[in-house]
């Protein structure tokens, strides 16, 4: 308690507390919920894209369970890895584990990782109403279908929410690939270096469709493996009642693609996004990157004699996947009949302006402002490049491409292991770089030093972008924070002038969120406070960036961090920690 001044670290210990006395007095726990949940996590066939081929499920699902918990509920999560070579970890996304850094579920970062064969518990307080995601945080493992849904209401006798609706339902998106994890790995980390490309199918609460015709050469026979009739490739389809409010919450955890999705003839209002409340905005098309969530209301308003289309696209990157789709079914119509329209194909790829745009429309709610402080300690600046390290490709920040050590960095720097990794912290100064060209020398150095950060400060980040090593190209990035909401500051559409940029920041009502796009040859400014103590990542959420090392790694406050748990140990030094 001693050390205990803030707020939230006041928070933190009372929740703190109340997890200690529940753990004692079972009877408590009918008052705040808990919620157990028993997971396997194993491999399966599955044809969610009408395609048969190896997933990795939760319980044999793919997307996994959706966890439902209530504001200051508990949620605890035993998994089993039965994956039988590989190992695993999985992240609570949006969740901030105030009090539980352990309980983050990245591997090298926060823990060991769950090998084959054995079990781990994730135990964590979900302190804020909202829409969140869980996926995979070991290798390539989101993309072979670990992922899933958190939805947190509001408690009973809570703040109310600031929007009305009937109805409550919820839509993940995810893009699909033919290929295992084995084999992106490998390709990635190869000499010569093998892209993953785009994405075979869209999918809308696990369900899209592939063109089987396209594999049945007449030299081989693919019938067993893609059959384009069966109910589990058949498209989603969402039930309305003419006249009902829907609350629609989405949630992307693509490997890769930046998706735009839209409902045939219906505007959504945009109410949510990453758990925080948004000023309601309206639109036809909304735009979603990877790690993001958004709450939309939906008015059943239409025509009720017939379907509409649900459609997503890839937006960003020039698409070479089909529209994904799934079908707003006015009740009492089939719900599989198809809607007698073409399906609507979204926006142009690469209007980033209206991607910007919308952006820009993302502002807190005007009764849930959380002003952010109005100057910051420290600025760090992030150059996003394209780079070759000892000829093999990367993706680095300030000439650095982070790469993740044996020894967890929470157990390292909580038990001063300061050989477990590089302790010369990144400088870099940018000031003559120019982002609009290929890079004059594209080799940089892996790295995987730590920025320890001052507990309780103030931190700006700034994210720029800049040219890859492809003449006249410059990708979109969608960040992710761990352990924090950023308020977002501002973008630019080129690169940041530190004098006359900061003037331009919105101080007066940013949105919170966890997850963020850097946009092409652009600059993202965003805004946090150091006061959660642990060591948590900052990535790009696309996930074949973050594994060819777009990340950085971040310390505040470790010692404040209370005994670790020897269940995330195991690996690298912390061995010597559980074998005395
Ligand atoms: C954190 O900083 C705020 C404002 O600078 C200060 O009022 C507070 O006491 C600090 N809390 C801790 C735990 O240091
Ligand atoms: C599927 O692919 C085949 C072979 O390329 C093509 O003839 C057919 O038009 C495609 N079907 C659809 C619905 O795109
Ligand atoms: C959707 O919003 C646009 C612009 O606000 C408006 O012109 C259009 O009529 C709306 N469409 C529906 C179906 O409400
Ligand atoms: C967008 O891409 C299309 C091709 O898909 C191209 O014809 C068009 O010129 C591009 N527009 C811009 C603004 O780059
Ligand atoms: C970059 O690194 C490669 C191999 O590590 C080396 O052959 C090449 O000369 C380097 N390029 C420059 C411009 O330094
Ligand atoms: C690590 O170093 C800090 C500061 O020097 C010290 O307070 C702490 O006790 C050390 N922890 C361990 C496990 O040695
Ligand atoms: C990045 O590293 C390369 C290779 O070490 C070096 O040539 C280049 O100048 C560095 N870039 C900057 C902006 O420092
Ligand atoms: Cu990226």
């Amino acid at each position: 308690m001693a050390q205990c001044r803030s707020r939230l670290c006041l928070v933190a210990f009372f929740l703190f507390s109340v997890m200690m006395m529940i753990s004692s007095v079972p009877t408590a726990e009918a008052k705040l919920g808990i919620h157990f949940h028993k997971w396997e996590v194993k491999y399966a066939y599955k044809s969610p894209d009408c395609f048969k081929k190896l997933a990795i499920t939760i319980n044999g699902d793919s997307p996994g369970p959706t966890i439902y918990a209530a504001q200051g509920d508990r949620v605890v999560v035993t998994l089993t890895n039965t994956l039988p070579t590989e190992n695993v970890a999985v992240h609570w996304h949006g969740i901030r584990q105030i009090g539980t850094p352990w309980s983050d579920g990245t591997e090298g970062v926060t823990q060991c990782p769950i090998m084959p064969g054995d079990s781990f518990t994730y135990e964590f307080v979900v302190d804020r109403a909202g829409t969140y995601l869980y996926h995979a945080h070991y290798g390539l493992q989101l993309s072979a279908g670990l992922y899933g849904f958190i939805i947190v209401s509001v408690p009973l006798h809570g703040v109310p929410e600031p929007f009305v609706y009937d109805k409550d339902r919820s839509i993940i998106l995810k893009d699909w690939y033919h290929a295992t994890t084995y084999e992106q790995s490998t390709s990635l980390s190869s000499i010569p270096f093998g892209w993953v490309g785009e994405p075979q199918s869209l999918l809308i609460n696990g369900r899209g469709r592939f063109n089987c015709s396209l594999l049945n050469a007449p030299s081989s026979d693919h019938s067993e493996i893609c059959e384009a009739k069966i109910p589990e490739c058949s498209p989603y389809s969402l039930t309305v009642v003419h006249g009902e409010t829907y609350r629609l919450r989405i949630g992307s955890l693509t490997s890769l693609s930046a998706l735009s999705f839209q409902i045939e003839g219906h505007n959504m209002t945009v109410v949510e996004a990453d758990g925080n409340y948004v000023e309601p905005f309206q639109t036809k098309n909304l735009y979603i990157n990877s790690g993001e969530t958004y709450s939309v209301l939906v008015t059943a308003d239409q025509d009720p004699s017939r379907n509409y289309w649900i459609t997503t696209n890839v937006v960003s990157r020039e698409p070479s996947t089909p529209t994904g789709l799934a079908i707003f079914n006015y009740y009492p119509n089939h719900p599989h009949k198809y809607p007698p329209t073409a399906p609507t194909t979204g926006p142009l790829w690469n209007d980033t302006a209206s991607q910007l745009a919308q952006s820009r429309a993302i502002r807190a709610h005007h009764d849930f402002v959380q002003p952010p402080p109005p100057r910051s300690d420290r600025v760090i600046v992030l150059l996003n490049t394209q780079n070759l390290i000892d000829g093999y490709n990367r993706w680095s920040l300030n000439n650095r491409s982070l790469t993740l050590p044996h020894t967890p960095y929470l157990i390292a720097l909580k038990q001063n292991f300061t050989d477990a990794f590089d302790q010369n912290p990144p400088s870099y100064d940018i000031a003559n770089y120019d982002i609009s060209k290929v890079p004059d020398n594209v080799n940089a150095t892996s790295s995987n030093a730590v920025y320890r950060i001052s507990f309780n400060t103030t931190v700006d980040i700034i994210l720029q972008n800049a040219n890859t090593m492809t003449p006249g190209s410059s990708e979109t990035h969608p960040w992710h924070m761990h352990g924090h909401d950023f308020w977002v500051l501002g973008y630019g559409s080129n690169k940041f002038d530190m004098v006359k940029d900061p003037a331009t920041y919105n101080l007066v009502d940013p949105i919170l969120k966890n997850t963020v796009a850097l946009y092409p040859y652009g600059w993202t400014a965003l805004r946090f406070r150091t006061d959660n103590p642990g060591v948590w990542i900052f990535h790009c959420h696309i996930e074949p960036h973050f594994f060819m090392g777009m990340g950085i790694v971040f310390e505040a406050g470790v010692e404040m961090v209370g005994t670790l748990p020897t269940s995330i140990m195991g690996c690298g030094e912390t061995k010597r920690l559980i074998n005395p």
